[in-house]
Order: structure tokens, then sequence, then C-alpha cells
């Protein structure tokens, strides 16, 4: 790709900060999620706009709040209003109830619910015209992810002629489950009208290409690895391979700072100095939590001899709660670590520490730093952020981090940036 002559226009569903009203006061917080924090170094050193919804909170105040968070930086918020109505059919409908469970091959929790399709086409025009209005030709537009994936369609519909380019965030699936989406071919087609496509994994991007050429075969596909061109009539994309990762020396650095150290030591101390496991999700049943905890019971049935000297510290931020499938998680993962801790605890020691938060950035790197072992259960992810802030903050490099394997079918190629923790030696 060329050097940037223009701005960057990044565009996600959410802005990278959320206004909230509290006590009648909009105030500003930081949106939880792996895109908000993959992005973070954007936004905030480079020069240009970001377009999103900014939250439940929308008027003048709320704007002003938001202004107010780029004063002093090259970049702006342009904020996309969203009606009550359209963040449950877009939002929480066509992008969590549809192509969330089924771009993580669990096309059983998907609702196709046609008014969704309406309203999802609806919301991207708008998210289009807005870019179409803050974007010159010489500025590149960005889009993120899979709530927002047929915007490059209605971009060059408004006649936008400047470069675009899309980043999926998740998986993408095989044909035989992408074909179960009603909506397959008008998909595929808008993506084809950006200039760059981008996947976290080659498997995701073989898997894009070979949808294409079962279900938009009038498409000419080009393979030049580590990149596909496709071409369909007048149009060229460009698809490659771009695994995501994190501001690895920020989260290092933090780590390492005297406070982090301290804090960290003093939990461990609150802890009784037990063997430390550490899970960090968004409460979201693609994370394996209740399968996690399950196992953790497994391992206390049978080894009885780590009874009170391990404990499972389980955080997890809340996420998606008006989702019935994630009130349903919410409820099974409670009712386990309650059983849990109700056959196992003693006095002096509960084996699972449970929060359902979320934390602040210097809390979540004390965890990091306190714990020798992070599980990251995923049954599938798009990359897992959390797994390589944990190996980012082993400043002593002490930590493990166990991986599900069902994660990525291609392993070698998650941790691009961040090398493993070596060994093991706390006791
Ligand atoms: C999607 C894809 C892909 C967690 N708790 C708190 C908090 N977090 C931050 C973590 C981490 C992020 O949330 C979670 O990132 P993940 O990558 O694990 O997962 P998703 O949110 O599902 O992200 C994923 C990612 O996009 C990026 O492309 O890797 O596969 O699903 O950064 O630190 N942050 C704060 N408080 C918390 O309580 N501030």
């Amino acid at each position: 790709m060329k050097v940037l002559e223009g701005r960057l226009i990044t565009v996600s569903n959410r802005l990278p900060v959320e206004v909230k009203t509290r006590g009648g006061s909009p105030r500003l917080s930081r949106s939880a999620g792996g895109l908000a924090t993959a992005l973070d170094s954007i936004w905030r050193y480079s020069h240009g706009v970001w377009i999103g919804w900014g939250g439940a909170a929308d008027s003048p105040a709320a704007n002003g709040v938001l202004q107010k968070a780029t004063r002093g930086h090259s970049y702006s918020f342009k904020p996309v209003p969203l009606s009550r109505d359209e963040i449950s059919k877009f939002y929480s409908g066509f992008a969590n109830e549809i192509i969330w469970p089924l771009f993580h091959d669990m096309p059983s929790r998907c609702n196709f619910d046609p008014e969704y399709w309406e309203v999802y086409q609806r919301v991207n025009r708008r998210f289009a015209q807005a870019a179409a209005e803050a974007a010159n030709g010489k500025d590149l537009v960005w889009v993120h992810d899979y709530h927002l994936m047929l915007m490059g369609r209605y971009l060059r519909e408004a006649s936008s002629s400047g470069r675009a380019g899309f980043f999926l965030h998740i998986p993408f699936p095989a044909p035989d489950i992408f074909e179960k989406l009603p909506w397959r071919k008008q998909i595929l087609r808008a993506l084809l009208h950006y200039d760059l496509l981008g996947f976290q994994t080659d498997r995701d991007r073989y898997n894009f290409v070979s949808c294409l050429e079962r279900i938009v075969p009038e498409a000419i596909s080009t393979r030049d690895d580590p990149f596909n061109t496709i071409e369909l009539e007048d149009r060229r994309t460009r698809v490659g391979t771009f695994p995501i990762s994190i501001g690895f020396e920020e989260f290092a650095n933090h780590a390492a700072s005297r406070e982090v150290e301290l804090a960290a030591n003093q939990f461990r101390h609150e802890l009784g100095n037990k063997f430390l496991v550490l899970g960090v999700d968004r409460m979201d049943y693609t994370k394996g939590i209740p399968e996690r905890l399950k196992a953790f019971r497994i391992l206390l049935r049978r080894f009885p001899e780590l009874r009170h000297r391990v404990t499972l510290l389980q955080v997890v931020v809340p996420s998606r709660e008006e989702i019935p499938n994630y009130k349903e998680l919410r409820r099974e993962v409670e009712l386990l670590v309650s059983q849990i801790n109700g056959e196992f605890t003693e006095s002096g020691w509960v084996p699972i520490h449970y929060m359902h938060r979320n934390l602040t950035r210097r809390q979540l790197v004390t965890y990091y730093r306190a714990a020798d072992i992070a599980l990251v259960t995923s049954l599938k992810d798009g990359m897992n952020l959390v797994a390589k802030e944990f190996c980012a903050a082993q400043v002593d490099e002490t930590g493990v981090v166990v991986i599900s394997d069902l994660r990525h079918a291609r392993r070698g190629k998650t941790f691009p940036h961040a090398p493993p923790a070596r060994g093991y030696s706390r006791q």
C-alpha cells in the first residue's frame, strides 16, 4: 500500500470511547473489547477522523464530552447516532445474533430475522454517508469489522472515489457454514467494493476466497501469497492476511512500573500467596468460560493435593447483555462458580474469585503481572489479545499461557510480535 498522503478516516461500529450518563451528566469511558485495544495507537497518534456510534447518550452535552476527549490530538470523533430500534436490530440483531455466531461456526445460535437485514442495510448506508462527507479524495477510509460489511458498496454509491479498506477482526467461516446466510451473495459482492480486505489468519483469507468461488463464480481470483487479487466487473480487490497485535511496549512498560509491581505483590499477599490462575474475557459464549470452569473443577476433584494451593481469578467483562444467549451464559457461568466454590471452599481458601465488571487498565495489568498462568480457552477466536497482553506483562518471564487449540487452525501464525513467556518457576 502507498504511503498515506491524506488523512485516515477510521470507521467502526463504536468509537473507542463511550459516553454514558451517570448522575445526569455525560461521562467518558473506554470502550471494552479487542477492537478498541488493537486500534488504541491509531486515534492517539494519527491524523484524521474516527467515525462510530458514541454510546447511548446522544445530546449536545455528550458530543461536547466526545470532542473534549480529542483536544490536543490531530484526531477528531464523528459520532453516528443510532436509535434504540437500530441498536436492537442492527447491532444486537444482525451483527450479534447472526454474523457473530455464524462466523464463529455456531449456526444453531443464529436468529435469521429478515427485519434485521433491512436495518443492517440502512445503518451501513448511514455510516457510508458519514464517511463520504468526512473524506476527500486523498484520504484513506479504513472500515472495521462485521458490523459494516456493506459499507464499501454504499461508499461507492455515495461517489466516494478514494481508497477504502476493510479489516475483519473475527474469523471468516468455511463455505458450508457461510452458505447458511440468506444474504451471502449481497455481502460478498459488497465486500468486493473495498480496495483492500484484511483477515486475521490465512485460514480466514482462504475461507473467504473459497466462498467467493462457490457463491460469486463470476469474480476472478488470482493467488500471489500472501495476497489474493479478486477482479469483478471494473473493480480489483486485494485480499491479505494481517494478524493483529497490541502496543507490546506499552503493556510491558506498564507492567514493569513500580506501581503495578507493588499492587501485584499486594494482591498475591491478600490471596495468601496461592498459585494464581487467571482468565480475562468478555462475557461471550465463544470464549469457553463454562468449559474452563468445568476443567478447573475436574482438576480440583482429581488432584486434591492442589486444594488450598491454587486460586482461579476469573474476570468477565459485561457484554451484549440485552441478547438472550448472553443472559443465559451469565446465569450458567455464575451457577458454575457458585457450585464449584460451594463444593471446595474451606477456611482460608476460596477456589474461584469471580469479577463481573469493567476494570481499569492498571487493574488488568496488575492481574496479568500477579498471575502464574493465564487460561485462554476460546472455542473459536479472531486473534485474542488477552494472550498477547499477558505475555507482554511477564516482566520476570515466569508466566505460562495455556491456549486452546480450537482457537485457530494454524497456530504458528498467532504470535507475530509477542515472544511466548518462558518456563515457570514460582512455588
Ligand atoms: C475481537 C475478536 C480479536 C478485557 N477486560 C477489560 C478490558 N479488556 C480488554 C482486554 C483485551 C480486550 O478487552 C479483549 O480482546 P480479545 O481479543 O480477547 O477479544 P474481543 O473483545 O472478542 O475482540 C478477537 C480482537 O477483536 C482484535 O482484533 O483478537 O478475536 O473477538 O484487549 O485487555 N479492558 C478494560 N477493562 C476490562 O475490564 N479496560
